[in-house]
C-alpha cells in the first residue's frame, strides 16, 4: 500500500490535474474511485469533511483528507518536487 491515497472520479478535470503531478513526480499512489452520487461518497466525506474530488491523503506527513486540486498540486511540489 503507498503512502499516497488519492480520491478520484474517472472524467474529472481536476483529478486528472492532480493524476498528472503525482504521474510527473513519479509518486506511488492507491487510487479509490468515488461513486458518482454526491449521496454515496461517505469514505471521502469522513477523511476530507466534504464530498468533492480529487483529495488525497499522504500518511507519510501527516496530511489526511486534503482537497481542492490546486492545493493538492502545490502541496505535492513543495513535497516532492526538485526543490524540496
Ligand atoms: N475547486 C475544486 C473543484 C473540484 C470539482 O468541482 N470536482 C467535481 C468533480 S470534477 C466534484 O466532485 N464536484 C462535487 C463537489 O464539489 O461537491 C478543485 O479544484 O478541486
Amino acid at each position: 500500500m503507498a503512502d499516497i491515497t488519492m480520491y478520484d472520479l474517472p472524467g474529472c478535470p481536476y483529478c486528472a490535474k492532480v493524476r498528472s503531478k503525482l504521474d510527473e513526480l513519479d509518486l506511488e499512489y492507491d487510487v479509490i474511485e468515488v461513486p458518482r452520487s454526491h449521496s454515496e461518497r461517505t469514505e471521502v466525506e469522513e477523511v476530507s469533511g466534504q464530498t468533492g474530488v480529487p483529495v488525497i491523503s499522504d500518511e507519510a506527513n501527516g496530511v489526511e483528507g486534503m482537497s481542492e486540486s490546486d492545493d493538492i498540486v502545490e502541496y505535492l511540489e513543495e513535497t516532492y518536487g526538485a526543490s524540496a
